[in-house]
């Protein structure tokens, strides 16, 4: 493995840095106070895959959109952040992906740089999460997901894509993960969701994190939070949904928060040819780099 000693001279076996990068985005980290990076994996996808093409088609289509939040009346062109490209990830089985993305988020944070990863399988956020919470003793995870995420295994694999909160339970205690209006899962895991208070209402969402502002939050994003009608370009679409709205109302309660790191995963561009999905992602991956710096 590399070593990062020096950040105007970044080079690291850890990233694939070739390719498109996400708009306004610089190729080195020198001055900038956030890194992007892509982790395309898909291999433990049990139904639609697809999610590996998630970070090319986020980037592709990014300079579609407009630089400028109105919401948060910030504008990209006034951050300075870095898209390091693609972690190198081996082919196959996820356990060696999870560690290579936990190295390569070690090595963002090493550089004083906030993480915000795009996927690929939600499978990756645990290796991003492990690496967070290692600095952040206090972070407070925040699960925007249709699923649970909660199974101990799936498939024969403790890493698969429908075991990430589990993984992540296992560097986090419970009441560092809340799990924001979880809408599909086993009767086992809405058990534990009620149980551990986990669970939060789509009504009760600002009212749950006001006691959290001042502490270090990582937001994982699954898509497939929000409705099929408004992103069916994902691998496990969950009828009954959110909207744009909805995520508006987070970003609203989230300015007042201190975000250290977020990824936005399950983005599947080639489900959707309308490609809309991948517009709706790369909206969602600007109010983060806006909120994130
Ligand atoms: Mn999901």
């Amino acid at each position: 493995m590399s070593v990062l000693v020096n950040s105007d001279l970044f080079e690291s076996d850890l990233f694939d840095s070739d390719g498109a990068i996400f708009m306004g985005s610089r190729r080195q980290p020198a001055a900038c106070s956030v890194a992007i990076f892509g982790v395309p994996y898909d291999g433990t996808t049990s139904f639609r895959p697809g999610a590996r093409f998630g970070p090319a088609a986020i980037r592709e289509v990014s300079n579609g959109i407009e630089s400028y939040c109105p919401q948060l009346n910030l504008d990209l062109e006034d951050l300075a952040f870095v898209d390091l490209g693609a972690v190198n990830i081996p082919f196959g089985a996820p356990e060696p992906v999870v560690a290579a993305v936990k190295q390569a988020t070690e090595a963002v944070l090493a550089l004083g740089l906030k993480p915000l990863m795009l996927g690929g399988e939600h499978s990756i956020s645990s290796g991003a999460v492990a690496a967070v919470a290692a600095k952040y003793p206090d972070l407070v995870l925040i699960q925007l997901d249709a699923h649970a995420d909660l199974r101990h295994e799936w498939l024969g694999s403790t890493h698969s894509h429908a075991c990430a909160m589990r993984r992540c339970l296992e560097v986090l205690p419970s009441k560092q993960l809340l799990q924001i209006a979880i809408r599909s899962g086993s009767r086992a895991e809405f058990k534990e969701l009620h149980q551990t208070n986990r669970l939060v209402a789509i009504e009760q969402m600002a009212t749950a994190l006001q006691p959290l502002r001042g502490t270090p939050i990582y937001l994982t994003v699954d898509l497939d939070w929000f409705d099929p009608a408004v992103l069916p370009g994902t691998g496990t679409p969950e009828p009954g949904g959110f909207l744009w709205s909805d995520f508006a109302c987070l970003i609203d309660e989230l300015r007042h928060h201190n975000l250290v790191a977020a990824d936005v995963v399950e983005l599947a561009p080639m489900l959707d040819p309308s490609g809309v999905s991948s517009i709706f992602a790369a909206k969602v991956v600007r109010s983060l780099l806006l909120l994130i710096n």
